[in-house]
């Protein structure tokens, strides 16, 4: 009914760390072989909490080289940065007036983001995920592979491409399609590490915002770095389990496991085969070595493609002219279809 595309955004608010990693990027690079891909860094999103423009500027080029020297094909696939395809904001408006408030305000990513401050959060914020709704339905993309923070957002998606299909069905019939106009995206959130927690607290998300660079490792960390927030991450006292269902009420457990599962590309149950039993100094030691292995080739193209800014400038605009001959005649096509002249 609709053709299968993938469609997934990072926003470029700092440093990339292992949860963007294992719970987004590497899924980036597994689907390019199976569909057709749009990676874009979402700019529009990062400013509904303020960014300083420089930094914006660079930590958009870093996302690029990320994605790049984690090994997405930027001929094979799309990458852009939002702000260049005005389709997305202009999308993002008229879902404004689809979705509803009431569906807003159960966003818990809104309520944890805005906290105790929430007269003082901007409107974007509240509205981001109606954005993120139109970044995905501007290509009719199918398939949206997240970290499971945001499952509640992919949801949101779903419904807002429902009622829109509900609430302009004579005239998306009268344009020609006979089965709706959007597809219900589905969130793609698989493996060992959808949700990696932070090395300093294992119920809590391991994120960009968080003030301790401690509970992180980025993708730029060097090996030194990377042994030292590791051999200091929190543990608990017992021995590794030998069986997943040990790992239950030891979150600082099962989050050092996942990541060695995904790194690994492996499962909890086998890394457990190997390790029930051990120490948390032998387990670090092993740990400490396979992320360094996985990232250090990473680190060190990010590193290269960095030091040519005009290059990753050439790779983001040919991916915006490639992004807006998909989504410009798919926003005609809604335009005509709410009843907008022109
Ligand atoms: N800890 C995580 N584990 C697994 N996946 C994660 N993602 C983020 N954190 C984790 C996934 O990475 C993709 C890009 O995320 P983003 O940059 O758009 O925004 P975010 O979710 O807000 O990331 P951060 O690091 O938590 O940023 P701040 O601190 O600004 O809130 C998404 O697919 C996300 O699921």
């Amino acid at each position: 009914m609709f053709e299968e595309s993938v469609f997934s955004g990072v926003q470029p608010t700092g440093n990339l760390h292992l949860g963007n990693y294992l719970g987004a990027i590497t899924k980036f690079v597994a689907l390019q072989n199976d569909y057709k891909c749009i990676y874009c860094i979402v700019d529009l999103h990062a400013i509904t909490v303020w960014q300083d423009p420089d930094e914006l500027r660079t930590n958009t080029r870093e996302v690029a080289a990320a994605f790049i020297a984690s090994g997405i094909d930027p001929e094979k696939n799309i990458i852009f940065n939002q702000s260049q395809v005005s389709a997305h904001a202009e999308l993002a408006w008229i879902f404004n007036c689809v979705a509803r408030m009431g569906w807003l305000n159960r966003m818990t990513q809104f309520k944890e983001k805005a906290g105790k401050h929430r007269e003082n959060a901007s409107v974007g914020l509240f509205a981001y995920p109606n954005l993120m709704a139109a970044d995905i339905l501007a290509y009719r993309a199918t398939h949206v592979p997240v970290g499971d923070d945001q499952k509640q957002h992919l949801e949101l998606s779903r419904d807002i491409a429902q009622k829109f299909n509900t609430d302009y069905e004579n005239s998306i019939k009268a344009a020609g399609y006979e089965n709706g106009f959007f597809p219900l995206p589905e969130p793609l959130i698989t493996g060992p590490a959808t949700r990696v927690m932070s090395l300093r607290d294992g119920k809590k998300k391991m994120s960009k915002s968080e003030t301790s660079d401690m509970t992180r490792i980025n993708l730029t960390d060097d090996a030194e770095l990377i042994a030292k927030k590791v051999r200091k991450a929190k543990t608990d006292p017992e021995p590794l389990p030998s069986e997943v269902a040990g790992l239950k009420e030891r979150p600082e457990a099962d989050n050092l496991i996942g990541i060695f599962a995904a790194l690994k590309n492996s499962s909890k149950e086998d890394v457990l085969k190997d390790f029930g039993g051990s120490q948390f100094s032998a387990f670090k030691g092993e740990l400490v070595d396979l992320t360094v292995s996985k990232l250090e080739p990473i680190t060190t193209e990010i590193r290269k493609l960095g030091s040519d800014p005009a290059h990753l400038d050439q790779i983001l605009n040919a991916g915006a002219e490639r992004a807006k001959d998909i989504a410009n005649p798919i926003l005609d096509d809604v335009k005509r279809i709410v009843g907008f002249v022109g």
